[in-house]
């Protein structure tokens, strides 16, 4: 039991306080984070639990199956301003889609992955009611139907699904159906950061830069308007769990056969653009045109300004002279949001940027790629938010 052994002498140090978190589709923890309110979204852990090498045997307590952040007192299994009021991705039954998370290079703990669906649309739309939190007994029911849901590796025609390198084959963490970084000490290619074997900041964390970990999953012959897609990671070198969810549909069933990646989300690896609409009103008009509001978290400096440009004429067509300007007026030190709100007609789809003027007129671009948007459909009186983080 060599490896169980190297375990417990690694546990003797102190770990830094980070480690993963779902990125595509967009989590909710992912848009707190980009709306300001999360300043850590690998943070959300549940723990002290037992991880490994029983894969289900931590009960979720507090941390429900959408995480809880303790470090931001922020409980992801209800909706707030910035998530769960409507979703980020549109699946078909029997799609094959690519789903992501995010391994901060200070918290790469290996071990094994999962996603899920609940099908039972009563127990999750708990997690979907503005103002009520579930309880803790609602949140083990959703988890546990959650892993009943679960997405199996194995599901997917093709895809590589291998046994855990730290699993012994008596374990109950030996099994496949689950996701399983790669060994958590290998000299290469190793852990959760192994799986794609990315460049540190491939994707987005707070402490020390973050790996992509891609899979493909296949969306159960189920549908809903409004769902939720849970990932969970148990880690293998410490006593942890983390725990997430996307706000999803799911429309009618499909043929069950498989397709390329639909995701609907804005999101991929190297946009950090992200939308949420809410809708304000049960009865229904449609609405022409929708208040949309653009967030940027910036950090400027005094003089600077920060304008949002783009291809249609509302966004001055790309020409800087007419960008629109964004207000600072919820600006802190800790929260560097600049914000605009317009209204845009439903369906237009465009690209843009956030600039930055200098006060001797110089303007900053952000990095590529261009942002892009499209203006969802909603009811007369609902609005949109588009989040997003200065690159
Ligand atoms: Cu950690």
């Amino acid at each position: 039991m060599k490896l169980k052994s190297f375990a417990i002498i690694l546990n003797l140090v102190t770990w830094a306080n980070a480690h993963g978190y779902l990125t595509i589709p967009s989590s909710r923890t992912r848009l707190g984070f980009e709306a300001g309110i999360d300043t850590c979204p690998e943070c959300s852990i549940l723990e002290p639990v037992t991880a490994w090498p029983d894969l289900e045997e931590a009960q979720v307590g507090r941390s429900g199956p959408c995480g809880y952040n303790s470090r931001v007192s922020v409980d992801y299994n209800q909706p707030g301003d910035y998530w769960g009021n409507s979703v980020v991705a549109t699946y078909t039954a029997g799609d094959i889609v690519e789903v992501q998370w995010c391994v901060d290079n200070n918290g790469d703990h290996g071990g094994m992955f999962t996603y899920g669906i609940c099908q039972n649309q009563t127990l999750v739309d708990l997690f979907l009611t503005p103002g009520y939190l579930p309880t803790n007994e609602e949140k083990q029911a959703a988890e546990d139907c959650f892993l009943d849901g679960e997405l199996k590796c194995t599901d997917v025609d093709g895809q590589k699904c291998g046994y855990n390198p730290d699993c012994a084959s008596d374990e109950a963490c030996y099994r496949n159906d689950w996701f399983t970084c790669n060994e958590f000490s290998a000299s290469s290619n190793r852990g959760c950061q192994g799986v794609d074997g990315a460049a540190l900041n491939s994707c987005t964390t707070t402490i020390a830069g973050g790996y992509t970990v891609t899979k493909k999953i296949k969306i159960p012959n189920y549908s809903s308007d409004h769902t939720l897609l849970r990932f969970r990671w148990n880690s293998y070198q410490t006593a942890q769990v983390y725990l997430h969810c996307a706000d999803i549909a799911i429309s009618g069933s499909g043929s069950g056969t498989t397709s390329s990646s639909t995701t609907k989300s804005t999101t991929s690896a190297t946009s950090k653009t992200s939308t949420t609409t809410s809708q304000s009103t049960t009865t229904c008009t449609a609405a022409t045109s929708l208040a949309v509001t653009f967030t940027e978290l910036v950090t400027t400096t005094y003089g600077e300004n920060v304008y949002i440009s783009g291809s249609i004429s509302q966004l001055g067509s790309w020409d800087t002279s007419s960008a629109i300007a964004l207000s600072a007026d919820s600006y802190t030190t800790s929260n560097p949001l600049w914000k605009t709100t317009l209204n845009l007609p439903v369906g237009t789809t465009f690209e843009y940027k956030f600039i930055k003027k200098e006060t001797d007129g110089t303007v900053v671009w952000e990095s590529d790629p261009n942002r892009s948007y499209t203006v969802p459909s909603g009811c007369s009186g609902a609005t949109a938010t588009a989040t997003a983080t200065w690159r």
